[in-house]
């Protein structure tokens, strides 16, 4: 079967990373839509390095849980295209290839002048220079608000091509990924919500499984 699977930060809230719009997903009282815009980065270049240094430690430190892996096996069995909008790399380490990280890799930076990428130092810095054209313009690879995420033609396609989409652990609030259930449904592509709570865009989804993704995830899959 052709599933389409887009994954959020609940995938990786019982990995021990928080979460955007919790009541405790505030980071030193700013919120997500505050530090992750180039206008943020722009303003105040240590502080927004400061949020992902600290994200970038603590997504080493964490560990891939069951809904991780549960997706790694259910590519053995099917033919999955897995997105994600988180920017750890708990999937690929719960054994998942090809994962399309349409926000982009907490562990990859990127030169704001010429393009090129490379690995991130686990602390960034705004001095720091681009080992391709040394310009002084070193940034997060993450795709910030007012940004294009990554990858779309190919999680279009991917949309409209499945034959089930499930979305796990996202709150929906934010496009276009909050938009890919009604984009799937046009389509004719049934849609199944796992979540903790009803998402924003839960109206979308033909089915919903309510519960934490660690124990939903694998039931969904076996
Ligand atoms: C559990 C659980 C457990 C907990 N088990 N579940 C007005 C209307 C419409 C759109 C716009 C608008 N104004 C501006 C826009 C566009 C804007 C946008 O959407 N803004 C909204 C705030 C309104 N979007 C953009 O700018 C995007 N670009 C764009 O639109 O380009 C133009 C375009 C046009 C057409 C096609 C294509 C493109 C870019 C968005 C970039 C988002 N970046 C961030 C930060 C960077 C990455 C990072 O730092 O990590 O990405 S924002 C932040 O939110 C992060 C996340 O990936 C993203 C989504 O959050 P997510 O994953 O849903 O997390 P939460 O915390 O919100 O929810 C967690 C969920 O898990 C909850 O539901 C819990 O219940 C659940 N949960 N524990 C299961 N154990």
């Amino acid at each position: 079967m052709r599933i389409a699977v887009l994954t959020g930060a609940g995938i990786s809230a019982e990995s021990g990373l928080a979460t955007f719009r919790a009541s405790d997903g505030l980071w030193e009282n700013h919120r997500i839509e505050d530090v992750a815009t180039v206008e943020a980065f722009e303003r105040d270049p240590a502080l927004v390095h400061d949020f992902y240094n600290m994200r970038r430690i603590k997504a080493a430190e964490a560990q891939p849980n069951a809904a991780h892996r549960a997706l790694a096996e259910l590519a053995r069995a099917h033919d999955l295209t897995l997105i994600t909008q988180n920017v750890d790399d708990l999937h690929e380490r719960g054994g998942s290839a090809d994962v399309i990280h349409m926000h982009g890799a907490v562990a990859s930076a990127l030169c704001a002048a010429c393009g090129h990428r490379w690995q991130a130092p686990m602390v960034m810095r705004p001095e720091d220079r681009c080992p391709e054209c040394n310009a002084q313009a070193t940034r997060p690879d993450i795709v910030w608000f007012g940004e294009m995420p990554y990858h779309m033609e190919r999680i279009w396609q991917a949309l409209e091509e499945a034959e089930l989409f499930a979305a796990i652990g996202t709150s929906g609030n934010v496009y276009p990924a909050a938009g890919f259930a009604q984009h799937a449904a046009r389509f004719g592509v049934e849609c199944i919500e796992l979540n903790l709570e009803e998402s924003a865009n839960s109206r979308d989804f033909s089915q919903r499984i309510l519960g934490p993704a660690s124990r939903t995830v694998p039931e969904w899959v076996n």
